[in-house]
């Protein structure tokens, strides 16, 4: 039974709040930080198969995030096909081959040599999920009327940070790959024209032996200062 009441006509329920235990609350906050502790990019994806109805549930985990005045402003295309991921690498391909020869600074080539990245891509066609995240930043209706939409990269940030952390939760590994730039993939999967590439997020499992950088997250005592 809902408890609808009406604040100047517009519908409000009553918040649903768990009752709270402050020792419960400690241990789930160490044990979400121990878990996102062990999240990691990976690049070296097993071709193993991962049943769309996970992907499916991180995905709206991922619509659960907050956005500018609720207006959701993202869109999810799950990208499985074979044929299309053969596409997709091929294009970013050549769009990274590009930017690593001619486009990127020394200065970035430089910061990202700890990663060992390069313009090659194979991660696009082995990991069995592209999750391309498009941001909206307008809606567009049937008419072709426009309507705006609010704090676009903020909403959709936190659409993409809620998907990594249920990929992670669920034991699937992810990357958070912009190959630069991304028109392409609005091409490739046929979008709108209100519809911009925002983020390319290849999803599965690790291939056997997997390596990832051996890098050092700030300690929270770095970015954090407190007010009291
Ligand atoms: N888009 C390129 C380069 C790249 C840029 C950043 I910033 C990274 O953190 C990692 C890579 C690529 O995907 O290789």
């Amino acid at each position: 039974m809902k408890n609808t009441q009406f604040i100047n006509g517009f519908p409000f329920l009553p918040h649903v709040q768990k009752p709270w235990n402050e020792h419960e609350s400690h241990q789930k906050a160490q044990a979400m930080c121990d878990e996102m502790a062990a999240r990691r990019s990976v690049r070296d994806f097993s071709t193993q198969a991962v049943p769309i109805e996970i992907i499916n549930h991180c995905l709206r985990t991922a619509c659960s995030a907050p956005s500018g005045a609720n207006k959701q402003p993202w869109v999810f295309c799950v990208v499985a096909d074979p044929a299309l991921k053969k596409q997709i690498r091929m294009a970013a391909e050549r769009e990274e081959y590009e930017s690593y020869h001619n486009r990127m600074s020394d200065e970035w080539l430089h910061d990202l040599k700890p990663l060992q990245t390069n313009w090659e891509k194979p991660f696009l066609e082995t990991a069995p999920y592209l999750i391309v995240v498009f941001r909206k930043s307008y809606e567009l209706g049937a008419d072709g009327s426009k309507k705006i939409n609010y704090y676009v990269n903020e909403s959709v940030g936190l659409a993409c940070g809620f998907l990594l952390a249920a990929i992670h939760h669920a034991g699937l590994v992810a990357l958070t790959h912009t190959p630069s730039p991304m028109n392409f993939l609005m091409r490739l999967l046929a979008r709108p024209e209100n519809e911009r590439p925002f983020l390319l997020i290849p999803v599965g499992l690790p291939a056997a032996g997997a390596l990832v950088p051996d890098i050092r997250r700030k300690a929270p005592e770095e970015v954090t200062f407190y007010y009291d």
